[in-house]
C-alpha cells in the first residue's frame, strides 16, 4: 500500500488545492490507515493533487473533440445511467455486469497518482476506484488468458467527435494480463470523492499510472480476456509513434517530441518543467514486469 503515497515530488510541485487536503492531513490520514511506519526506503512525501478545475477542464477525450476544452464542453451529452460493462472472452462468469452491482462488490479506495500524457504534460490526480484485479477475479479469469482488451462506449449522437475519422471508433486499448492484475492498475469511478465527470471518462475508466495517458481508456463498456495481443487505437492509427506497451520512459523519445521532461499542470495551467521519471516514478513497483524486454523495442 505504501506506493499509494510514494513519489518523488518536492514542495515546488504543490498546487493550490490546499482547501481539499494539506500535507499535515495527508500524514494524519496515513497514520489513521496504519501506513505511518512504511517499509524502510519507501518515500513518504505526499503527492499534492492538482486542482479539481484543472483536472476536469484540461482533457483528452477525442470522442468529444480534439481540443483540450472540448470534452468539458460536450461530454455531458453522454448518458451514463444506466451503465453496464460486458465482461467476456476467457472468463468463467461472462456477462453484462450492471455498474451499481460492480461498485457494490468492490472496495473503493483513494489512489493519488501522477498522470503523464505522451504530449509531455503531467498532473497529479486523486482517483477513487478499485483494483482491476478484483473485477477480473469476480469474472473468473481462465487459464490460458494472456491479455485484457478494453472498449469505450460508442454512441455517435452523444459523442460529436466520433463524426470525424480521427481514430477508428470505438476507442480500444489493451494490457498484458499481469499488467492488468498489478495492484497499481485501477478502474476509477471518481476524482476528489466526486463521481467522475464525463470529460474524465464517466462512469468508469481505466488508470495505469506507469503508462502514457492514452492507455487509460475512458467510459469502458467491454472488457475481454484473450490469449492474443489486442489491437489498440493509437497503435492502429500510427504504429510508428505508439506501441502496445507505452510505458513512460524518459530515454525513448516519441518521434515528434522528447519524453525526457514534462510540463507539470498547475494552477496557472503549466506550472513548470521537471525531468520525467522511468515508469512515471513507479519503477520499483513495475520494472519487474518487463525484465528481459528491450524497452526501446517494446515501446
Ligand atoms: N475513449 C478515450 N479514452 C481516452 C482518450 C480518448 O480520446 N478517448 N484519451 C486518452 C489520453 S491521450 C489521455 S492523456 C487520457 C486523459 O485523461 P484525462 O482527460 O482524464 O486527464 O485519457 C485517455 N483515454
Ligand atoms: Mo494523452
Amino acid at each position: 500500500m505504501a506506493y499509494r503515497w510514494k513519489n518523488n515530488l518536492t514542495d515546488r510541485d504543490v498546487t493550490d488545492e490546499a482547501a481539499w487536503l494539506n500535507r499535515r492531513q495527508i500524514m494524519g490520514g496515513m497514520a489513521g490507515l496504519g501506513l505511518a511506519g512504511m517499509a524502510s526506503g519507501a518515500r513518504a512525501e505526499a503527492l499534492e493533487p492538482n486542482a479539481y478545475e484543472d483536472i476536469t477542464s484540461y482533457c483528452n477525450y477525442y470522442e468529444f473533440g480534439t481540443g483540450k476544452g472540448d470534452p468539458s464542453k460536450y461530454a455531458h451529452m453522454l448518458a451514463t445511467e444506466p451503465w453496464s460493462v460486458k465482461i467476456d472472452g476467457m472468463v468463467d462468469r461472462p456477462g453484462d455486469y450492471a455498474l451499481e452491482d460492480i461498485l457494490a462488490k468492490m472496495t473503493i479506495e483513494e489512489r493519488i497518482y501522477r498522470f503523464r500524457c505522451v504530449e509531455a504534460w503531467s498532473m497529479v490526480v486523486p482517483w477513487n476506484g478499485f483494483e482491476l484485479a478484483d473485477l477480473l477475479e469476480m469474472a473468473g479469469v481462465q487459464a490460458g488468458a494472456k491479455y485484457v482488451a478494453f472498449e469505450t462506449v460508442l454512441r455517435k449522437d452523444e459523442m460529436p467527435g466520433t463524426r470525424y475519422p480521427v481514430l477508428d471508433w470505438p476507442y480500444v486499448e489493451g494490457l498484458r494480463l499481469d499488467e492488468a492484475m498489478h495492484p497499481l492498475t485501477i478502474m476509477a469511478s471518481g476524482i476528489y470523492g466526486k463521481p467522475l465527470l464525463g470529460q474524465n471518462g464517466a462512469p468508469l475508466r481505466l488508470v495505469v499510472p506507469w503508462k502514457y495517458g492514452f492507455k487509460s481508456i475512458k467510459s469502458v463498456v467491454r472488457i475481454t480476456l484473450t490469449d492474443t495481443q489486442p489491437p489498440t487505437s493509437w497503435n492502429k492509427a500510427n504504429a510508428r509513434e505508439y506501441g502496445f506497451y507505452s510505458n513512460v520512459n524518459p530515454e525513448v523519445d516519441h518521434p515528434r517530441w522528447s519524453q525526457a521532461s514534462e510540463r507539470v499542470l498547475g494552477s496557472s495551467l503549466f506550472a513548470g518543467k521537471v525531468p520525467t521519471q522511468m515508469f512515471n516514478g513507479y519503477e520499483d513497483e513495475v520494472a519487474g514486469l518487463y525484465q528481459g524486454m528491450d524497452l526501446r523495442k517494446f515501446f
